[in-house]
């Protein structure tokens, strides 16, 4: 690809193992559509993220016309009403409620006890285990789903299981022993296939940071 045609492509600022940026990774990577990525380092962001996104957090998209898009499911959103060769849009009401639902549940209850857990020393007060606790429950909400279907809404991945995936591996990775021992074995196979899919591994390449006046890295699903 010529450089000049590089330009016109969506700048993607990502941080490898980040979830949020994950997700916008995977949605690129599904639709086909190429980007350029700029690694950054949490520790040491650009002033170029603050100056296309005040809150400084990854996923950012810039798009070639110049707009942003700062929330990891929006440009998930971007990227599959472009393209969606693999149908993760959910396809009726009932779907797009229920993904609501377990996204809204990922915000304010899974995410903030994983959080809890992991960290727990940035928590005045947190106690580690009683947050892995509280958050075993969202874990069995999605198993009682996936115990009956090997993804969240039957036979193929969906917008809902990528968006949630990234959020478990990190939390089995947390004590992955003590993860593999839990009774959600429908949960533990949807995580095994996912993290062995060629997917997952197509946007999770060890990148070097970016550099700013240096020339972006081209992904090209
Ligand atoms: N709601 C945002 C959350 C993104 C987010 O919090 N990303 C983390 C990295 S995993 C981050 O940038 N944290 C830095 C910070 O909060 O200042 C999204 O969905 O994109």
């Amino acid at each position: 690809m010529s450089s000049r045609a590089s330009q016109d492509l969506p700048v993607l600022y990502s941080f490898r193992r980040c979830p949020y940026a994950m997700r916008a990774r995977l949605a690129l990577q599904v639709s086909g559509q190429s980007y350029r990525l700029r690694e950054i380092r949490l520790s040491a962001r650009p002033q170029e993220l603050y100056d296309l996104s005040p809150k400084g957090t990854v996923p950012v998209l810039q798009l070639p016309g110049g707009s942003v898009i700062d929330e990891s499911l929006a440009i998930m959103h971007w990227a599959l009403e472009r393209e969606d060769p693999l149908h993760w849009l959910p396809t009726n009401g009932e779907q797009t409620a229920t993904t609501s639902i377990l996204l809204a549940g990922l915000d304010t209850d899974f995410k903030p006890n994983l959080d809890r857990y992991k960290y727990a020393d940035r928590y005045p007060g947190a106690v580690s285990l009683e947050h892995r606790a509280a958050a075993c429950e969202f874990l069995f909400k999605l198993e009682s789903i996936l115990a009956h279907s090997p993804f969240l809404f039957g036979e193929s991945a969906q917008l809902a299981d990528m968006a949630l995936a990234p959020f478990v591996r990190q939390f089995a990775m947390a004590d992955k022993p003590w993860f593999d021992e839990q009774p959600w074995t429908g949960l533990n196979n949807w995580l095994e296939r996912f993290l062995r899919s060629p997917l997952f591994a197509a946007i999770m390449p060890k990148r070097d940071v970016w550099v700013p006046g240096e020339a972006d890295l081209l992904v090209t699903p």
